[in-house]
């Protein structure tokens, strides 16, 4: 299998300038991929953009990451309906140095290495071009009619918000860019997600234009997900790839819980494991789905490639200590088990009166459990909550010192997932 063919079969082909395939058959070539520094941690919407820069170089070809020092500062129109607000010098310095430091560890940047990886900072050749030489020597080349042809431009033109004449010139910046690596460092080729098509092939056209040269390109699809939802969010937000963002364990929890049909997929795209592998656990899986045999092994592979051995390690002693913990009763938790819960919300409530005795009814509602006491009478009738582990459908029953662990917290469940903690004070 070639590159090419291998990533379509991943799935993660999307757009292909044609002659890309031949031009990475014929010699080693040099591709990149540009990151704008948004935020100070990627997070795993760019994980494709990442494994197809691990892909090329595992085929012998040179990869570069590109951080956008410079475009960041200007904002990409594509894909977005509004106008990006501008960051500031200082967080935008912040923002680069976070973005290297992941970027660096997932590419071989060893010295002795032929096709040795390298990154680059657009910033360090737009510094010191001027507006008058890049009106000559950049806009002078492509024309508006051609860049208002773009989806990014046209869908802004469609709307009300309209576009600034900064982000209407993104493009010719990061058609630049691949100008200015062509020309410096030999670099034909072009990757990014199918967002980053139009602004790719304006490099292309740039390329051909001012050097007469020839330049390739292809993009991955945007991964979906099968029940419509955004990929990447869960409902504490986005899935970081920084751990002190989203913890070893959250990241493995958030591959672990994929459903089948999006496991499926995304075995192929976000592992490196073989093709014969991956039908062997793709069939074991068909025949057993409950043993999620497939979605821990999703978990596992790309948990190890973004935080290492030692993270999947850290996630899975996290898992198994919440698993063991939801069945152990909740006398035998400790302090730290209590306040380290994964998911809980957690309440404040005084002490007296949880000492004189309250109704259980008043006091879920009083504590926020529910946001009122028909929710919540309701909901103890039905057999919905539990009360330090233990299931209560009395709705009479009194909350009191007894309930109290350790003296200070009553841990609740409302329905299947939800636990809070009274921390009596
Ligand atoms: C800047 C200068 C270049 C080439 C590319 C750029 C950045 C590019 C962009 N990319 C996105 C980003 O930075 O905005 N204009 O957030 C995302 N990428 C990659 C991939 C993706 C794209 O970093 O589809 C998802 O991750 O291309 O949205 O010379």
């Amino acid at each position: 299998m070639t590159l090419i063919e291998e990533l379509k079969w991943r799935g993660m082909l999307q757009d292909i300038i044609p002659g890309t395939e031949e031009q990475l058959n014929k010699e080693m070539t040099t591709g990149y991929i540009g990151f704008d520094p948004t935020a100070d941690s990627l997070h795993i919407g760019s994980l494709v953009p990442i494994l197809l820069l691990v892909h090329l170089q595992k085929r012998g070809h040179k990869p570069i990451a590109l951080i956008g020092g410079a475009t960041g500062m200007i904002g990409d129109p594509s894909g977005k309906s509004e106008e990006r607000n501008l960051l500031t010098r200082e967080q935008l310095d912040i923002n680069v140095a976070g973005i290297r430091k992941q970027l660096e560890k997932h590419l071989d940047f060893n010295e002795s290495l032929p096709n040795k990886a390298e990154l680059v900072n657009n910033y360090d050749w737009f510094k010191d071009i001027s507006f008058i030489d890049f009106l000559r020597d950049a806009g002078k080349h492509i024309t508006v009619n051609y860049m208002m042809s773009k989806d990014s431009v046209k869908k802004r033109f469609q709307g009300d918000i309209g576009i600034s004449y900064t982000e209407f010139a993104y493009q010719l910046m990061q058609g630049y860019d691949f100008y200015w690596l062509y020309e410096h460092k030999n670099c034909k080729l072009q990757m990014g997600g199918s967002d980053q098509w139009g602004n790719i092939t304006t490099g292309t056209e740039f390329i051909r234009r001012k050097a007469s040269g020839e330049a390739f390109a292809f993009t991955c699809p945007l991964i979906t997900k099968a029940d419509g939802g955004k990929f990447g969010k869960t409902e504490k937000g986005n899935v970081w790839l920084d751990a002190g963002r989203t913890t070893p364990y959250q990241f493995y929890q958030f591959w672990f819980n994929a459903s089948d049909e999006d496991a499926e997929k995304w075995i192929r795209i976000f592992t490196f494991l073989a093709k014969k592998n991956i039908e062997d656990l793709l069939k074991e899986h068909g025949a057993n789905p409950g043993t999620r045999q497939l979605q821990k092994t999703l978990a596992k592979e790309v948990t190890i490639f973004v935080h290492g051995e030692q993270g999947y390690r850290d996630a899975i002693e996290t898992t198994e200590k919440l698993f063991s913990q939801q069945h152990a009763s909740a006398e035998s938790l400790s302090i730290e088990d209590l306040e380290n819960m994964e998911g809980v919300v957690k309440f404040d409530y005084p002490k007296e009166k949880i000492n004189t005795g309250i109704d259980i009814i008043s006091f879920l509602a009083e504590t926020g459990t529910f946001p009122s006491k028909g929710e919540a009478r309701k909901m103890v009738q039905n057999g919905g909550v539990s009360i330090n582990r233990e299931k209560v459908n009395d709705v009479t029953r009194k909350i009191n010192a007894g309930h109290l662990l350790h003296d200070t917290y009553v841990l609740i469940q409302k329905g299947k997932k939800n636990y809070y903690l009274v921390k009596a004070l």
